[in-house]
């Protein structure tokens, strides 16, 4: 008599693994197996998402998906034993991707923009304009500047965690009215000229009129288009039209060799975290001081004021700044943000920002470290 031939085939049972709806486009999931005669450790798994084809079976006790388009899913794992019996009874797992995944948006050289990109950038700021959502986010920097002290976004470590908020949250709300639209960035070291496409009338516009008080009078943020009002402004007698005195000030826009000088610059910040850190040993200091406030000057006009955001161009420049502050990182792998502690208040890595402190996850240096974690990258990033 010959040894009982095993007939019986293995239970399979799923113990990891996304369920209801995710809000990214992978998933991993986990699972075992039992049977009568094989041992766990030697049962072997086949898998197949929706139905498709059983995958090879192997002794790993994962797998993980990847590309999952939007909508519902089925995951199906079935246990095979040593002697090829297969559950015929798969464990099933269900969930579904959201149709807004995480995909990771990339922010390009303004310059690099095509002409439909250009004119969408501009639509979708407009859409925000004319609903109050722009003049919002004018106000937030307004008050950071004039009201709120410390200044929990100037003069100070959290300069570059502020600011990068300040512009997700704008990308966000540009992104709502068009999703293909990403913030582009302004390199003033390559495009530094007052002829810089930048400066077109199908982008930002060009410099103010000497002979109007310096109103910018061509493109889409000229006052006579009756769709770029600046109703968020430093004082009552402000005027209601967009200012821009182009090299007035006597800066000149920052150079690459300034821009390399920031690159190699540590510390992150220092002590005593202000106004008064000396300007040779912080990268923040000396970036926000002769890279960051030269041009805000070179523009001249409302990018001088507290409400600089009235001004469009406040968020390429910025989004070069941040740009920037990435690169640093890359570079400076092992120099930490700093504070942990005794900063001014919102400075130190773990403060809540102002005006978002009192939200339910509010957002502090520490969680703006990563910008790729944030779902955006720059397009040059492979040559920082
Ligand atoms: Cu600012």
């Amino acid at each position: 008599m010959g040894r009982r031939r095993d007939t019986t085939p293995p239970d399979t049972s799923i113990t990891g693994g996304p369920s209801g709806t995710i809000n990214q486009n992978s998933a991993t999931f986990t699972f075992t197996g039992s049977d009568n005669v094989t041992s766990t450790a030697n049962l072997r798994y086949s898998y197949n998402l929706d139905g498709g084809a059983w995958s090879t079976p192997s002794t790993s006790t994962s797998a993980s998906l990847t590309g999952l388009g939007a909508g519902a899913h089925t995951f199906n794992v079935r246990a095979v034993d040593q002697a090829n019996n297969v559950d015929s009874t798969p464990a099933s797992r269900s969930f579904s991707v959201a149709t807004t995944t995480t995909t990771t948006r990339i922010r390009k050289n303004q310059a690099n923009l095509t002409a439909n990109e250009r004119a969408a950038f501009v639509s979708a700021v407009k859409a925000l304009k004319s609903d109050g959502r722009y003049d919002m986010i004018v106000n937030e920097h307004r008050t950071a500047m004039l009201s709120i002290r410390p200044d929990p976004a100037h003069g100070g470590p959290a300069f570059f965690a502020w600011h990068r908020e300040c512009l997700r949250r704008y990308e966000l709300l540009l992104q709502s009215v068009n999703p293909s639209v990403t913030l582009p960035y302004w390199d003033w070291t390559r495009d530094g000229s007052a002829t810089s496409s930048i400066w077109g009338a199908d982008f930002m516009g060009g410099n103010g009129d000497a002979s109007s008080d310096w109103r910018v009078t061509s493109g889409p943020f000229a006052y006579s288009t009756g769709e770029w009002t600046l109703t968020v402004n430093d004082t009552p007698d402000t005027p209601p039209y967009l200012r821009r005195t182009f090299g007035l000030s006597g800066d000149a826009l920052p150079t690459s060799t300034q821009v390399n000088s920031a690159l190699t610059m540590v510390p992150y910040d220092a002590s005593p975290w202000n106004f008064d850190t000396d300007i040779n040993r912080s990268f923040r200091k000396y970036t926000e001081w002769n890279i960051h406030d030269v041009t805000h000057r070179w523009v001249g006009g409302n990018m001088l004021q507290a409400a600089s955001p009235n001004d469009p161009v406040f968020f390429l420049h910025h989004c070069n700044l941040d740009r920037l502050w990435a690169m640093w990182q890359r570079r400076n792998a092992t120099e930490p943000y700093l504070p942990s502690s005794g900063g001014p208040t919102g400075h130190n890595i773990d403060d809540p920002m102002w005006p978002w402190a009192s939200e339910s996850n509010p957002p502090t240096p520490r969680k703006m470290l990563d910008h790729r974690a944030l779902g955006y990258t720059y397009d040059d990033e492979a040559s920082w």
